[in-house]
């Protein structure tokens, strides 16, 4: 069978398969295209905090909700220099660079972003950035700035996206992965589990992203952070029952992909996280931050590796670094229209208001 050509039945079917057994199969599968004793640290960095006119019903950055974030703006060559510095002398071999935009826009903060994308190449990191929606001639600047990966997630199904966002439609999302990889992008695609989505959203969200070609090199699996404030802040977490299944799945129906154990570290005992790397993680996300949530601390992470006798893996080890180059992008017939799908989900709305009302509240 070829990569692509997974099915949701087959899906399911693994989904369902007894967890050891899940596990042995995605463990030789990860053995064949991995080294498994291998796990790439990569850290995340917040460039700009905060105020998105999103109504993601799991983010805490989303402007309508009342969380307590402290909202940054777009963060100084210096200081992504600094953090980067510091990520890669503690291992990290790849710099993920948020920000929390609908999409990217052409103007003097995007130009930025190409800037601090060049600074970020030249300590020879993997850069990676995750800024919204995208078009082709911004994802080629971006290329041509030293961007290596950009991260645009599809976080679950489609049909039970539109339980969670009404901003935006799924068709942007795989609009947004389809431009970056036409500029020759690697692309870092993935979900969150723990949303109060069925199993079976979670098999279609895999074959979706299984379906792509190429795969993504990237998987992040995130686990819900439930954050006070949100529609989502009163979700249980999920069991690591379920973490570890969903990257075994993963692992088997995208064998090359590396599979990020992403957000949620935090409720995941080490013993938890060694199975996940058993099943085939090949990443984490290490920084006691993630974007805006905490993760666990890095020393703490450096002494799990050890224990269990992981190796950082170098940058680049699959893919070429990608060169700087000064050439203009010059947008050729390019119409971007991003939808406003403006359905109502009931719980967002509600805490919309909820949260308006608290601002108002806060300022008298
Ligand atoms: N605004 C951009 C976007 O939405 O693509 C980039 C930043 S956004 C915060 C990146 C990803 O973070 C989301 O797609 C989602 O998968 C993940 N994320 C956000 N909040 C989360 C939470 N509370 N728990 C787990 N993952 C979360
Ligand atoms: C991804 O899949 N997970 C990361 C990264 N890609 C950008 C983000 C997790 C964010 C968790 C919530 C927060 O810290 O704000
Ligand atoms: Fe905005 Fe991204 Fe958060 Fe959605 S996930 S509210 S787009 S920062």
């Amino acid at each position: 069978m070829s990569d692509q050509n997974w099915t949701l039945e087959a899906i399911k079917e693994l989904y369902e398969t007894p967890l050891l057994e899940l596990v042995f199969r995605a463990a030789s599968v990860h053995r064949e295209h991995h080294n498994p004793n291998e796990v790439q640290i990569s850290t995340l960095l917040s460039i700009k905090t905060g105020g998105c006119p999103e109504d993601c019903a799991y983010c805490p950055q989303a402007a309508r909700y009342y969380t307590d974030i402290e909202e940054n703006d777009l963060m100084s060559v210096h200081q992504v220099q600094t953090a980067a510095m510091r990520a890669k002398a503690l291992g990290s071999s790849r710099l993920c660079m948020g920000a929390a935009w609908r999409n990217v826009d052409d103007g003097a903060e995007f130009d930025h972003v190409l800037e601090l994308v060049k600074t970020v190449n030249k300590l020879d990191m993997e850069v990676c950035a995750t800024l919204g929606m995208l078009t082709e001639t911004q994802a080629q600047k971006l290329r041509n700035a030293g961007l290596y990966a950009y991260n645009h997630n599809l976080d679950t199904s489609e049909d039970y996206y539109k339980e969670i966002i009404s901003t935006r439609g799924y068709e942007d999302r795989l609009q947004t992965l389809s431009n970056a990889r036409k500029a020759n992008l690697t692309l870092c695609s993935g979900g969150i589990i723990g949303m109060g989505e069925s199993k079976e959203d979670r098999c279609k969200m895999l074959l979706t992203l299984s379906q792509l070609d190429p795969q993504p090199e990237s998987v992040p699996i995130n686990a819900l952070v439930s954050v006070e404030g949100t529609p989502m802040e009163e979700v249980e977490p999920i069991p690591i029952f379920e973490m570890v299944r969903m990257v075994a799945v993963t692992r088997i129906v995208m064998p090359t992909s590396v599979v990020r154990l992403s957000a949620g570290r935090t409720s995941m005992s080490r013993e938890g996280q060694a199975l996940c790397f058993m099943a085939g993680a090949g990443s984490i996300f290490a920084g006691d931050k993630l974007l805006t949530t905490p993760n666990p601390d890095i020393f703490g992470d450096l002494e799990m590796f050890e224990e269990l006798g992981l190796k950082p893996t170098s940058p680049y080890a699959k893919h070429e670094k990608p060169e700087i180059r000064e050439e203009e992008v010059t947008a050729e017939g390019e119409n971007v229209k991003w939808s406003r799908p403006g359905h109502r989900i009931e719980a967002n709305v509600e805490y919309t208001k909820l949260g308006k009302q608290k601002r108002k509240e806060s300022k008298v």
